[in-house]
């Protein structure tokens, strides 16, 4: 892509994302992966999203862990190693301004992540739909437990003797209770959805952006590049997140709108 017509396209985009923002009553966020990216944390998909030839796919099953559960708690734990290093970047700062400039009656943070770096950021409330890699839940008797980053074994077990695992979504399970119907009630009564760093291909996360669209909401997408979202959206704004959401923000009023 010629990198002027990139520079252009963003800069006729962002001020009509940043009206779209403007006239909502209700806004609601969805994060995934490319938001961390630029804190140091691989995304799951696309360039160096294998993890020792494993697709995420092939480790982030209930299957997975019950055929070799040494594997997976070696990828998780690998995982859990980064987070030490990892702080938040300008992109997760932007959507904390967002949220102090909005009110928590106006917004709402949902997020695929499962890094903490927005609540490291300030966010105050945050949707985790895929859970958290710094909790562990016992397979026997499902007590969880936040483990912080500190290092595990490959076969943790519980003080009841079961094995624990990480307290994450995999593909094939439900995702916590009451967490997915919080999100979903609030993106079908916002008016904008920003949907920022997520390949849009994992459900049902993604099927929020048909329900924001299905209510009439304005639906504006952040991310490196199209996704499979980009014939859904309302505004596309192609660059880094951790530039492009500050940009998106400091175009709105200070003060409460
Ligand atoms: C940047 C950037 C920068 C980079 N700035 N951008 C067929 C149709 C519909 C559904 C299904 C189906 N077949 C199977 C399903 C269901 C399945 C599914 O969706 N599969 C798809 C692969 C098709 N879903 C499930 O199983 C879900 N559960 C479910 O459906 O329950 C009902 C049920 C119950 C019982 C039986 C059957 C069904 C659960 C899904 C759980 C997903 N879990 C994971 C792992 C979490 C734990 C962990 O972290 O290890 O969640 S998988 C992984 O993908 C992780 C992520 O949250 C999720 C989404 O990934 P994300 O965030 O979009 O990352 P990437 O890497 O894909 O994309 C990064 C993007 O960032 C890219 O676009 C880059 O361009 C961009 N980027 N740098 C801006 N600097
Ligand atoms: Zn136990």
């Amino acid at each position: 892509m010629h990198p002027s017509w990139d520079v252009e396209e963003l800069a006729d985009a962002l001020p009509r994302a940043a009206a779209v923002l403007r006239a909502a009553e209700r806004v609601a966020v969805m994060t995934g992966a490319g938001v961390s990216a630029e804190s140091g944390l691989a995304t799951f998909r696309g360039a160096g999203g294998l993890w020792e030839g494993h697709r995420v796919e092939d480790v982030a099953t209930p299957f997975a862990f019950r055929r070799d559960p040494a594997l997976v708690w070696r990828f998780y734990n690998l995982r859990r190693a980064n987070l030490r290093e990892a702080r938040p970047n300008p992109g997760h700062d932007a959507l904390v301004k967002l949220e102090e400039r909005l009110g928590p009656e106006r917004f709402t943070l949902i997020t695929q992540n499962v890094d903490n770096l927005h609540r490291a950021a300030g966010s105050r409330r945050v949707l985790e739909l895929h859970g958290n890699l710094t909790r562990v839940r016992c397979t026997g008797c499902q007590r969880v437990d936040d483990r912080g980053t500190e290092a595990l074994d490959d076969m943790p077990r519980c003080s009841c003797g079961a094995l624990l695992r990480p307290d994450v979504v995999w593909f094939h399970e439900m995702l916590p209770d009451g967490i997915w119907e919080e999100s979903a009630r609030a993106v079908a009564s916002c008016n904008c959805f920003l949907v920022a760093g997520t390949s849009a291909i994992v459900y049902p996360a993604a099927g929020l952006i048909d329900t924001a669209r299905r209510v009439g909401a304005k639906v504006i997408e952040v991310n490196l590049e199209p996704t499979e979202a980009s014939g859904r959206v309302d505004v596309g704004l192609y660059g880094a997140s951790g530039q492009v959401l500050p940009r998106l923000v400091e175009l709105l009023p200070h003060a409460s709108m």
